[in-house]
């Protein structure tokens, strides 16, 4: 810990679990009562788009019942107290970290408040239902789509990730499966930049083996302890 100075943290659907939001891939998660093909593919949105908002809808209501846990509101703490350089990247398109206290915050596959035109391109903060085709408050066109990163499009910020990462000492990935990319080449692109990393995850999985170190347990608790450490270092 002697050297460490900036820290590059990922999250993913587990760190937001126990605030009660379903992950994706766990027994029971999002993937098994929808075909991702149907709601995450622009392929499915051009072919239903009502069945895609209808997803998304329910989502961006749910999202704003539930509250930051534990582990985010460590993370918010690590922002606040960490003195060196620190970038959470998330995966996931819920506000927790934000309403924990968090800003050095990037949404890599975007946010379930906000609604994109793609005829003006313009983003929107939206906490209502798109299904009734609204009008873009820019330029009125009623095409307005959920601001999220699907398979085959471009995740957000790349440029300032991979420079984070670049920079990093220290990777930390919480409560990610790590089946999606490019988010799940980021342990092997932190190494090779030269940085220390870390997996804090429910359980091991596929690419816990590219980790100098995994512990396993509930976010909630992990992090909390993690960021203790570092803020003690
Ligand atoms: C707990 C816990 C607790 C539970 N405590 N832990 C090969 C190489 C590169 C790319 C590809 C490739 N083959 C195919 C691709 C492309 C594709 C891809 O990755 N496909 C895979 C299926 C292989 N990727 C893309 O298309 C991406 N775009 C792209 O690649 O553009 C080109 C490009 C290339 C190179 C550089 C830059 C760009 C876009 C991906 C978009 C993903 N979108 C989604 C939907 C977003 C909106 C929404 O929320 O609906 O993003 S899919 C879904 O998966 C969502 C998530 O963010 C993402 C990751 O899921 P996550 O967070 O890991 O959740 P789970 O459920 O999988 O895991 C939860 C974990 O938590 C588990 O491990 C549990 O154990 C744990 N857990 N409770 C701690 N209490």
């Amino acid at each position: 810990m002697a050297e460490l100075r900036n820290i590059v943290v990922l999250t993913g659907a587990g760190i937001s679990a126990e605030s009660g939001i379903d992950t994706f891939r766990d027994a029971g998660g999002l993937w098994e009562k929808h075909r991702v093909e149907d709601v995450a593919t622009p392929q499915g949105y051009e072919r239903d788009p009502a069945l895609v908002q209808r997803f998304y809808d329910a989502r961006r209501e749910a999202v704003q019942k539930v509250s930051p846990n534990p582990a985010h509101e460590a993370l918010a703490r690590l922002d606040r107290e960490w003195e060196g350089g620190l970038l959470i990247v998330t995966q996931n398109v819920d506000d927790l970290h934000e309403r924990a206290g968090a800003s050095r915050v990037v949404h890599m596959h975007g946010e379930l408040l906000s609604a994109l035109c793609p005829i003006c391109e313009r983003r929107h903060r939206w906490t209502g239902p798109l299904i009734e085709r609204p009008e873009c408050p820019s330029c009125e066109a009623r095409s307005l789509r959920p601001d999220v990163v699907w398979f085959g499009e471009m995740p957000y910020q790349m440029d300032r990730i991979y420079a984070a990462l670049r920079r990093a000492d220290l990777f930390v990935s919480i409560g990610t499966s790590g089946a999606v990319y490019p988010a799940a080449g980021f342990v092997r692109d932190a190494r090779e930049y030269g940085a220390r990393t870390l997996e804090l995850n429910l359980e091991r999985g596929e690419g816990s083996y590219w980790f100098d170190e995994s512990q396993q347990g509930r976010a909630g608790e992990l992090v909390p302890a993690w960021v203790d450490e570092v803020l003690r270092s």
